[in-house]
């Protein structure tokens, strides 16, 4: 299968051309799925984030050239898809959907800033610091942080319990204990020579996995899913969240700049611990699989036909291979 963000072979998809309940279906046409799919959150994105001729002008124009600028999209497109497995009954998770690319932007922004990870370069572009200030960068991702949460109480006001939990899950999600505390971990384990498998563990599962498996919650609770089916969607997003991120470890040790969009061979270059560093790259690919098998056997457990967000997971490990 031919992915939209990288060309890459196959691996075994459980799913592929099965409908629920094994049923066989005709194959999945993933990359129009996905390119329909990242159409609806583009334009969501366009419609519920403030003009940049709102007032103050240059800090939406940086929320707008931050957010708009590129990106794979991952995280709101695995908020519709999974939404789609619960029918056409579900509440619309658009609002949510963007909510957590607001969030997923914010968190890059301030990555990049020179206090963080310093860099130049983000979605193929110059980093929003780079492109206007860092005081401004630095309102930009505030702001789009504090947006994420106006949007899900302004959306779903007329279905309080679901905007309770939303709130909840995106806001566990990106705080002190996940993705901050992820962040903070990672910038601690910079700090030493060598970073331990279980620190790495830690850095990985709030950094990376949290958001990601926000993303599936949230599209678990627009649908109405029953608290096992959102466990299993945490056990999902935990198993493609650890792939995802030992995809990106490969990566950066393995692909160029201009592929990648972001600069390459950071991760070495700053001495800093990765998979690759601690396991070699043959025996993080295996991991990458096998967490992304992981991944499959727990869809299993959902309802609804999961061609789409298989062939999705299954093109992240891809990247990869
Ligand atoms: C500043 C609170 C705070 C957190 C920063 C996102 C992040 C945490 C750091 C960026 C560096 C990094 C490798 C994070 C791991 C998660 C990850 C791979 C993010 C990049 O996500 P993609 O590849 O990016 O989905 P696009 O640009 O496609 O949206």
């Amino acid at each position: 299968m031919a992915s939209l963000f990288w060309v890459q072979p196959p691996v075994h998809n459980p799913f592929a051309n099965r409908g629920d309940r094994g049923k066989v279906v005709p194959p999945v046409d993933f990359a129009a799925q996905f390119k329909s799919h990242r159409a609806r959150v583009e334009q969501g994105l366009d419609q519920l984030v403030p003009p940049a001729t709102t007032r103050p002008r240059r800090l939406h124009e940086a929320m707008r050239y931050a957010l708009l600028g590129g990106g794979k999209r991952l995280r709101p497109v695995l908020t519709l898809a999974t939404v789609d497995l619960f029918g056409p009954r579900a509440t619309d998770a658009l609002p949510a959907a963007v909510a957590l690319e607001c969030v997923h932007t914010y968190s890059l922004i301030h990555d990049d800033l020179p206090c963080m990870d310093n860099d130049d370069l983000r979605r193929g572009r110059p980093t929003t610091h780079k492109q206007f200030d860092e005081a401004t960068a630095l309102l930009a991702g505030d702001a789009l942080l504090t947006l994420a949460f106006q949007l899900v109480a302004r959306h779903y006001a007329a279905r309080p319990a679901l905007a309770a939990a939303l709130t909840q899950e995106i806001a566990e999600a990106a705080g002190s204990e996940r993705l901050i505390g992820g962040q903070m971990e990672d910038l601690l384990a910079e700090k030493k020579a060598d970073a331990t498998a279980d620190e790495l563990d830690f850095i990985h599962l709030n950094k990376t996995a949290a958001m990601i498996t926000a993303a599936l919650v949230s599209g678990g609770l627009c649908g109405g899913a029953t608290d096992p089916q959102l466990a299993t969607l945490r056990n999902t997003g935990r198993h493609l969240g650890l792939a995802f991120q030992i995809v990106d470890d490969i990566l950066d040790a393995t692909a160029d700049t201009a592929t990648l969009g972001k600069t390459a061979g950071k991760d070495a270059k700053a001495g800093k611990t990765t998979y690759v560093k601690l396991h070699g790259l043959d025996a993080s690919r295996n991991f990458a699989r096998q967490h992304t098998e992981a991944a499959f056997t727990a869809l299993t457990a959902l309802p609804g036909d999961k061609a789409f967000l298989s062939a999705l997971i299954e093109s992240l490990a891809d990247r990869a291979s």
